[in-house]
């Protein structure tokens, strides 16, 4: 829906609810107002974040993993049930889970506690393999398999496709907030359904007044059928509410849309869900979870404060990580109870005026977040950590071949072969004790991209790790592209290659093409008949990288081409996160322990905004907040140093730097130590909020 800069004004400038609305009958005011404004009404269909009537659902799948690998097995609900991935379990059913068994019981454990628990194994690639597939022996031989997320992945898209169909296309929004999840922005949605239900709000305003008050809905209780509707004071119901205003009818209406999509979530696709319904996603997520499975809970504007008193202020979305622990250890508690009796004022002093005022308001529920409407992912990873680590070229190219099968696999669900989408970077991270490395390269853009062009690219990167040394041994290694166009067309980005002059410039070609005797230039040129391809060379020589390869420095590529951002590339920025889904790495994200002969593994994680690994959720956290500060910094637009200066979590801390390198630029790099213009490791004992623009 699009609106006049007139109308968006309009809707701007809206003044808030007052407190509470005029009493029903009373000798002042004999008809009956609202709280709520004919603006308001206009705010609610245009999606409004501030909107006071705004709808917001989160919807999760109930034990995700388990009840994907019921289903498939026709395995009944009551049946103890769990996924294993290795020795642990990383999805549990619910009635497993009265046996007292959860994601961190090992699989034997859990076994004793329930010995007619049945236990799938996740799929795994078999080193070797060119397809995952299901295999008995997997959990004894992590050291040659590696888990294949793609039925997981296959069912989520199913997911979001099904609750997009279900939803009126133009007054939809969706987005998929992780392997299970979706926030729904349902505003136009429930707007619509108004309108239908209560004529007397669609016409204009008795006076032309935008900020007259609408008259009080004409229902005298909603029925919140088998809902949980938390109350205003302690305890919840599913009564009746009496006197409803126009927010509580909309929150009834999201209510019921999201029953009626979770029963066709069920009919269709077999799940069960949970949901939460509020007036914003951080209540709605915390919603979700307050009552499992196949529940939803209402939290509607005037029961927020009661709903979040409860909470440990940790729970609240962005505040899991460092700036949660910050508040709690500046006011010395971490129950948002407690949190509620701290002025605004000394937020504000502690932690600056955006972020300060920004904490006060999220535990009293205000938060004016998007529904961002991605659906699409925007990279892929292959990865897998080795325990005992890998010491040889041989073993990681096996790994490699691995991956390469694993990511294009996916990238033909992304459509690679009907050019729909198509991957810019490609690039390879590396860990060798505690230090880890990257480097990343283009993808060319013209021609197919098959498994032996991945490979080549993905080995030529091996190479320029290898060729600096300290490779071996090698405890994690992860394949990534990233940087998707949309619709490319065969040889669109061939123009690319075709300065003025008609010269061809190089883009990271595979290292067997710059041997002396093969010519760059006629195996690029896929406008002429496809040249032969020779023969990759065997052994170390591989990894020697092209002649005039240098390291990134000072913004030119590798092959001395600028890094910068091309003419019709889009410049990939914060806001531009793409949607990835949460568990990809190998290894349970969990805590899931290791098996008997192996110490246990740290799980991947990788930032879903600027492709940062981290070995822990925890750093993983601690780096999302970041975003999270700088985000809201760059919203308010100003800069006001005060906790710290240029301070990031950990190196991997995007910045320009790290932006560009999703550029078309033909080859970068980047490790952990830092670098000349990089934000500064934080200190012990010192605070990480508000930013100066780097440079
Ligand atoms: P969750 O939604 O966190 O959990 P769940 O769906 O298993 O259970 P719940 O009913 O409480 O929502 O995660 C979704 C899937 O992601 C889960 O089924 C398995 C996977 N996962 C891991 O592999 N490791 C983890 O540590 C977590 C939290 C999830
Ligand atoms: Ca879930
Ligand atoms: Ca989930």
């Amino acid at each position: 829906m699009s609106w006049s800069p007139e109308t968006q004004s309009f809707l701007k400038h809206s003044p808030p609810p007052a407190a509470s609305p005029p009493a029903r009958g009373s000798s002042q005011s004999p008809a009956p107002k609202s709280q709520f404004t004919h603006r308001h009404l206009l705010q609610l269909a245009a999606f409004y974040a501030s909107c006071p009537l705004r709808v917001v659902a989160h919807m999760d799948i109930d034990c995700f993993y388990a009840q994907a690998e019921m289903i498939k097995r026709g395995i009944t609900p009551e049946k103890p049930f769990a996924v294993q991935q290795w020795q642990g379990l990383i999805a549990v059913n619910y009635a497993a889970r009265a046996f007292g068994i959860s994601r961190h019981t090992t699989a034997t454990e859990a076994k004793k506690l329930c010995p007619a628990l049945q236990c799938q194994h996740v799929a795994t690639w078999k080193e070797g393999d060119d397809k995952w597939a299901y295999h008995d022996d997997a959990a004894a031989n992590m050291a040659t398999h590696k888990v294949s997320l793609d039925p997981y992945r296959k069912e989520s898209r199913s997911l979001v496709a099904l609750v997009k169909e279900n939803l009126p296309p133009h007054l939809q929004r969706v987005e998929k907030a992780s392997i299970d999840e979706v926030f729904l922005d349902l505003s136009a949605h429930v707007h619509a359904v108004l309108m239908q239900r209560f004529p007397e709000l669609s016409g204009p305003p008795p006076s032309d007044d935008p900020d007259e008050r609408l008259p009080m809905p004409s229902v005298l209780g909603l029925h919140w059928q088998d809902d949980l509707l938390v109350g205003i004071d302690d305890g919840e119901t599913t009564a009746e509410l009496e006197d409803p205003d126009w927010d509580d009818v909309a929150m009834n209406i999201g209510s019921e849309i999201m029953r009626g999509l979770r029963t066709e979530v069920r009919r269709r696709l077999g799940y069960t869900s949970s949901a939460g319904v509020a007036s914003n996603k951080m209540l709605s997520k915390l919603g979700s979870a307050h009552k499992k499975p196949n529940s939803q809970t209402i939290i509607r504007r005037r029961a927020a404060q009661n709903f979040l008193s409860g909470f440990k202020l940790t729970k609240i979305r962005n505040l899991g990580g460092k700036l949660g622990e910050q508040v709690c250890m500046a006011f010395m508690t971490d129950m948002v109870v407690e949190l509620l009796k701290v002025p605004i004022e000394q937020c504000r002093h502690r932690f600056g005026d955006d972020t300060g005022t920004w904490i006060y308001n999220v535990i009293r529920g205000v938060d004016h977040n998007e529904v961002n409407p991605r659906t699409q992912i925007n990279s892929i990873l292959s990865a897998k950590s080795f325990r005992p680590a890998i010491n040889t070229t041989d073993q990681a190219i096996k790994w490699l071949r691995i991956f390469v099968a694993d990511v294009h696999s996916r990238l033909v669900e992304e459509g690679i072969l009907e050019n729909r989408r198509r991957p810019r970077t490609i690039s390879l991270q590396h860990r060798h004790g505690s230090q880890a490395r990257s480097r990343q390269s283009a993808i060319p853009q013209g021609g197919p991209l098959d498994h032996e062009t991945l490979l080549d690219l993905a080995t030529n990167l091996l190479g320029q790790l290898s060729l600096e040394g300290g490779v071996w041994p090698c405890s994690n290694l992860s394949l990534t592209v990233s940087g998707f166009e949309e619709g490319v067309r065969n040889n669109t980005a061939i123009d690319s290659f075709f300065p003025k002059g008609g010269h061809v410039l190089p883009m990271a070609p595979p290292v067997a093409l710059l041997k002396p005797g093969t010519s760059r230039a006629a195996e690029e040129d896929s406008t002429g008949p496809a040249p032969k391809r020779p023969r990759r060379p065997d052994g170390i020589e591989r990894f020697f990288p092209p002649k005039g390869v240098q390291k990134t420095k000072g913004g030119q590529s590798m092959l001395g081409r600028p890094s910068g951002k091309q003419p019709g590339q889009q410049q990939r920025g914060l806001s531009d996160a793409y949607v990835r889904d949460e568990y990809m790495s190998d290894e349970p994200a969990s805590r899931a322990p290791a098996n008997h002969q192996q110490t246990p593994v740290a799980p991947g994680y990788t930032c879903d905004q600027c492709d940062a690994g981290f070995e822990t959720g925890t750093e993983l956290q601690c780096h999302q907040d970041w975003h999270f500060a700088k985000e809201l910094q760059d919203q308010e637009g100003r800069v006001r140093p005060r906790v710290a200066r240029n301070a990031a979590p950990t190196t991997h801390a995007p910045d320009n730097t790290s932006n560009s390198q999703h550029g078309a630029g033909a080859s970068s790099s980047s490790s952990s130590s830092r670098r000349p213009g990089r934000p500064k490791k934080t200190e012990p004992g010192q605070g990480r909020l508000n930013f100066e623009p780097f440079e």
